[in-house]
């Protein structure tokens, strides 16, 4: 595991990891379905089962059509006046800051979404401070209708704008970093949060052009290697991020490994009361080997959830090789390789990607990788305002 003098090389999952992987719909549907599945068995006997599950279909398809009206709505996420009244967890200060920006990242130390959010800051050694959210209670971020992490907020002339969903984050931060005359607040109009209906016809908000840059007169001649940087990243959220849960939380051991793991390099014994701890491991570890089955089926991952790992990898690491160079941007890392990078350090400490190091090739991009970061190579790039 590699050290630095930022800290930011700690990497732990989302205690509440299902919520990477998995939708709000459709966990909150797992657990109902646990849920009536131990009425029907423990206590009330079939015939009753059977209403209670009619019942209670015939109650969310009528939540359904009373939110139908919603699709299309565009959610503002509005700049707020005062910062939030919530003590900053720690600071990571970069000596090479070369931006003006004023940033509180909002992060579950362990999530792999935020881990790609640090990874991109890290890398173009931009300052920033943390608040860490409690997992269970998220009081730190109850001043905000987005209930996921990463939030960031960045501080704007007329109070603070928070930016919500890692990769609209990065495309924002990109894009403004390639040219700073365009204000962080005007650059959140290009990413409009509409509602839409997800499988389960559960409303949901998605962000519109996440993946994209916002060049306005400054067109990229470079186009297809803008439009492949796009796939991957998508691909990572879309994709390669849901075969980490299920090999993490493969086994009950292997999740209590993984959940005390979380526990040590989140330095949940300081952040959290010990109730709470051992609740998020406890509860956390078995709940997750049991989910991660279904994401398992999900995701299609094959029987051997290792295998869909290394396939992941090995297929990301032969689009370099096809590129040409070390790293998917070339000689210098792009977002791309960023993203994949960030989702990878946050099982750095997992056994998972121990076995990924010794059967597969990945560990020469993923050391290069680790040295750029460090050495904030990114920074390189970015010119004093
Ligand atoms: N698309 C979002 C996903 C963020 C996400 O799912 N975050 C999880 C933590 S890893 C979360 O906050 N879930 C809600 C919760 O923990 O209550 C992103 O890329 O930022």
């Amino acid at each position: 595991m590699h050290n630095s003098i930022y800290n930011y090389y700690i990497i732990e999952r989302c205690p509440k990891r299902n919520e990477n992987v998995l939708s709000a719909s459709r966990q909150s549907s797992i657990l109902k379905t646990i849920f009536k599945a131990s009425l029907v068995g423990i206590s009330v006997g079939f015939p009753v089962g059977i209403a209670i599950t009619q019942g209670y279909t015939w109650y969310r398809n009528k939540e359904a059509s009373q939110t139908y009206h919603l699709q299309g709505k565009e959610e503002k996420t509005k700049i707020l006046q005062e910062k939030p009244p919530v003590p900053i967890s720690r600071e990571v200060i970069s000596p090479v800051d070369a931006t003006d920006l004023k940033l509180i990242l909002y992060q579950y130390q362990t999530c792999p979404f935020c881990c790609k959010v640090r990874t991109f800051l890290d890398y173009y050694g931009i300052s920033y401070e943390i608040v860490e959210v409690d997992p269970v209670l998220r009081k730190e971020i109850s001043w905000s209708t987005y209930k996921k992490v990463p939030i960031l907020l960045a501080e704007v002339d007329s109070g603070y704008q928070p930016l919500n969903d890692s990769s609209m984050i990065i495309s924002l931060l990109a894009s403004y970093l390639k040219d700073r005359s365009q204000k962080i607040n005007d650059l959140v109009d290009y990413y409009p949060s509409i509602a839409m209906h997800d499988e389960n016809q559960k409303l949901k908000y998605e962000i519109m052009n996440k993946y994209f840059l916002m060049y306005q007169e400054n067109l990229p001649t470079k186009t297809d290697e803008i439009m492949k940087e796009r796939q991957w990243r998508k691909w990572v959220d879309d994709e390669f991020v849901h075969t980490l849960s299920p090999n993490v939380y493969r086994t009950l051991d292997e999740a209590y490994k993984t959940f005390n793991w979380f526990s040590e390099v989140g330095k949940w014994g300081e952040y959290f009361p010990t109730w709470e701890r051992l609740i998020m491991i406890n509860i956390g570890a078995t709940a997750m080997w049991l989910i991660s089955k279904r994401l398992k089926k999900k995701h299609n991952l094959k029987n051997d959830v290792r295998e869909s790992l290394y396939d992941g990898i090995n297929k990301w690491l032969r689009a370099i090789k096809k590129r040409g160079g070390t790293f998917m941007g070339g000689e210098k890392p792009d977002l791309s390789d960023l993203a994949v990078y960030g989702v990878l350090k946050s099982i750095e400490g997992c056994s998972a990607f121990k076995d990924a190091l010794n059967n597969t090739t990945l560990s020469t991009w993923y050391n290069a990788m680790t040295k750029e970061i460090e050495e904030h190579s990114g920074s390189k790039y970015l010119m004093a305002k």
